[in-house]
């Protein structure tokens, strides 16, 4: 029996080693180990053999399965090394062009210049905080001073969202000043914070204005804060941004939620004596801000006679115009691949 496979086995490796394609390999798997092969025939005969030669013609049967299994592989191995050479060698084929270019994403210029911010004020103290897209009325307006009636709402008209069954009117958020009181309620005081984020209102837009754009909102609380503290902050913040001192001025500015409240302009960092940007003004709104109004504190929580704090709310996405010369807001959430590759 063991000669008869011997011989079996090297008549299979013959054949296989000299097969020509995969397909004649596969004919000689089935031949061999197929459901009516050789071996298959080999196992039902066992059963007819003496019994001390069954354990011997079983161990037979399934080495010449074994071997036969592994010459396959290897010759199919040296088939596809084979057809891909061949490949190679035709014509056409250049081995020296480089692989095709791998697309490359790049990040938005929003999100840069936002990364830029936090480094630069996580490197001051602050902390980074996030809030709510949709928010609650009690947040956006009443805890900032802002209630039911205050004509100060009609310059922030957003988007009301029906919340049935419950008393709480939910809007999305204005700006990004209700993580103020939000802050408030959860951070032990002395704190620094700036509220990076999305904000919406409903505006006709234009060239400059988005119903959808980012804000930048900063809060300091601590005692004995003054204005010289915020004049210092945004000269850092200004230099950071523009990579040099800027000359700021401070302009009375009303909102509710910051007594005294300013406009704080930035001397245009673009031009000696006007140009487009500053609309030969010389000077560039750039960040309404002020004094926490003691209202805003015990809303939040603190006591106004221990704590103080300025706020800030910096306009994001036309800080980001600025800096990269965008001439029109709206390209920024546009979603046009030709502008967002640009960065
Ligand atoms: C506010 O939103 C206040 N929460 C800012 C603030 C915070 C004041 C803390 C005091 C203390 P205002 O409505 O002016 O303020 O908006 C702030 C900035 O957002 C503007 O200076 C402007 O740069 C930007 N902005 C306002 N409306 C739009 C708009 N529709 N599209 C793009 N940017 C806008």
């Amino acid at each position: 029996m063991t000669q008869g496979i011997d011989a079996r086995l090297e008549d299979a490796q013959t054949r296989i080693a000299s097969a020509a394609s995969t397909e004649d390999l596969r004919a000689i798997e089935r031949e061999f180990t197929g459901k009516d092969g050789v071996v298959a025939s080999m196992l039902a005969a066992i059963p007819t053999l003496p019994p001390e030669e069954r354990r011997d013609a079983g161990q037979s049967a399934n080495r010449l399965k074994t071997a036969v299994l592994e010459a396959v592989a290897t010759r199919e191995a040296e088939l596809a090394d084979a057809a891909l050479d061949a490949e190679r060698e035709a014509d056409g084929f250049d081995s020296t062009l480089p692989p095709p270019r791998l697309h490359r994403g790049t990040l938005h210029p929003v999100t840069r210049v936002t990364r830029e911010l936090e480094d630069l004020f996580t490197s001051m103290g602050y902390r980074v905080l996030d809030g709510p897209e949709v928010e609650l009325d009690e947040y956006n307006f009443e805890k900032l001073n802002i209630p039911a009636d205050h004509p100060a709402r009609d310059t922030q008209d957003t988007f009301y969202c029906d919340s049935p069954g419950s008393k709480a009117t939910l809007l999305l958020r204005t700006h990004t000043s209700p993580v103020q009181v939000r802050a408030m309620e959860r951070l032990e005081p002395p704190f620094r914070a700036i509220v990076p984020g999305k904000v919406f209102r409903q505006e006709t837009t234009d060239a400059s204005h988005e119903h959808t754009f980012h804000q930048m909102e900063g809060l300091v609380i601590d005692k004995d804060v003054s204005v010289g503290h915020l004049i210092g902050a945004m000269k850092t913040l200004l230099r950071g941004i523009f990579k040099k001192d800027i000359e700021v001025r401070l302009r009375p500015g009303y909102f509710p939620f910051v007594e005294p409240g300013f406009e704080l302009d930035a001397r245009c960092p673009f031009c000696e004596d006007g140009c487009s940007v500053c609309k030969q003004t010389t000077w560039i709104e750039l960040l309404p801000c002020g004094l926490v109004h003691p209202n805003v504190l015990e809303a939040g929580g603190l006591d106004p006679e221990e704590w103080g704090g300025f706020a800030f709310g910096l306009g994001l996405s036309r800080l980001v115009m600025l800096r990269y010369g965008i001439d029109d807001v709206r390209h920024l959430l546009g979603g046009d691949m030709r502008f967002l590759s640009q960065f």
